[in-house]
């Protein structure tokens, strides 16, 4: 990359281009809190007072932005829902496995996919005696969501983290896997998050808005983003059973690309989807196996339904292969 006054920086070895990333990044805001949620989480989970100890997935979910200015009023964004994630949460407590979410903030939540889009305005009513209550219509899915939620969250089972930036989010994946490091192989990351390929470093980036008339051209240089898949395997967690996903909307090269991924990154698994399609059905990539999950449209079923079950097997598999 030229830098702003025409040389040429040196190429970066991929050790330096990491800590290029996290020390050109803009301050961790509450750091130290999230940290502390973090320890208080997963000590609550590997010694619960039942004395059954959890399996902890770290699900990640929604697109990152890539932030253009420093006091950012333009950045450039990646497509996800959150639907994926939050649906996968839901069937990851289910299979009994306590979770973090870390989701892109405004993006969908667990328990609440059967909710309209403005909850708060479509769900309830004014009463004549100025009271508010629930539209009969919504009434059971708003209990379900109410209900469902509250319990996880009251129970430790699910801790919701969120962020908007690529900063954020590899900042707050980084401090979520070291701390998840003490449950070597109960450890999971499910990583559905969709994330910046490209970003503009913190120290590279104008402080104030972009001002458009002064050029036709808009010139902003985005950098690599340092593949940190490789960087959770082998450095923060590397007992963890790892499951990454890769989207594409050409099918012809979707395959190839999950088993580059997953031998790059020696993931456990690759979920590969392609974006009309990724409801319907995914194929999960593990060593030679290509597996085709899809959705049971009989009974209006979710594909994360089987796929979470087919993962959690496999993580099962992961498991006791340690203690053969
Ligand atoms: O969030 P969503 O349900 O709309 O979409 C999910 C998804 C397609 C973003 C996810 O399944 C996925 O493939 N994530 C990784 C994207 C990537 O290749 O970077």
């Amino acid at each position: 990359m030229d830098s702003a006054d025409g040389l040429q920086t040196p190429q970066l070895t991929f050790e330096e281009g990491v800590k290029a990333f996290f020390d050109s990044a803009p301050p961790f805001e509450n750091g130290d809190g999230i940290s502390e949620k973090l320890k208080q989480f997963i000590a609550h989970n590997s010694s619960p007072p039942d004395g059954n100890a959890r399996r902890v997935v770290c699900v990640t979910s929604g697109g990152t932005t890539a932030p253009l200015e420093q006091r950012c009023v333009r950045y450039v964004d990646n497509f996800s829902s959150g639907h994926r994630g939050a649906t996968s949460t839901e069937y990851f407590l289910k299979a009994g496995y306590a979770v973090i979410f870390l989701y892109r903030r405004g993006s969908f939540q667990p328990f609440c996919r059967s909710l309209p889009d403005d909850p708060l305005l479509e769900c309830f009513e004014s009463t004549s005696d100025s009271n508010i209550r629930v539209r009969e219509a919504h009434a059971e899915a708003v209990k379900r969501a109410i209900i469902d939620h509250h319990a996880a969250v009251a129970d430790g089972l699910l801790l919701k983290l969120p962020y908007i930036t690529i900063f954020e989010y590899l900042q707050m994946l980084q401090m979520t896997a070291m701390s998840m490091r003490c449950l070597g192989r109960h450890a999971m990351f499910y990583l559905s998050a969709a994330v910046s390929d490209f970003y503009v470093p913190w120290k590279d980036m104008v402080e104030h808005k972009i001002q458009s008339g002064q050029s036709d051209l808009l010139d902003v240089k985005l950098v690599q983003v340092p593949k940190m898949l490789k960087v959770l395997r082998e450095k923060w967690a590397p007992s963890a059973f790892c499951i990454s996903f890769k989207l594409e909307t050409d099918t012809n090269i979707l395959l190839k690309k999950a088993s580059t991924a997953l031998e790059k990154y020696k993931m456990h698994a690759v979920v590969a989807n392609e974006l009309s399609t990724r409801k319907e059905e995914v194929v999960v990539v593990t060593g030679s196996a290509r597996i085709t999950v899809r959705r049971d449209k009989s009974t209006n079923d979710d594909v994360e339904n089987p796929l979470i079950k087919l993962l959690s097997g496999k993580h099962d598999s992961y498991i006791e292969e340690s203690s053969r």
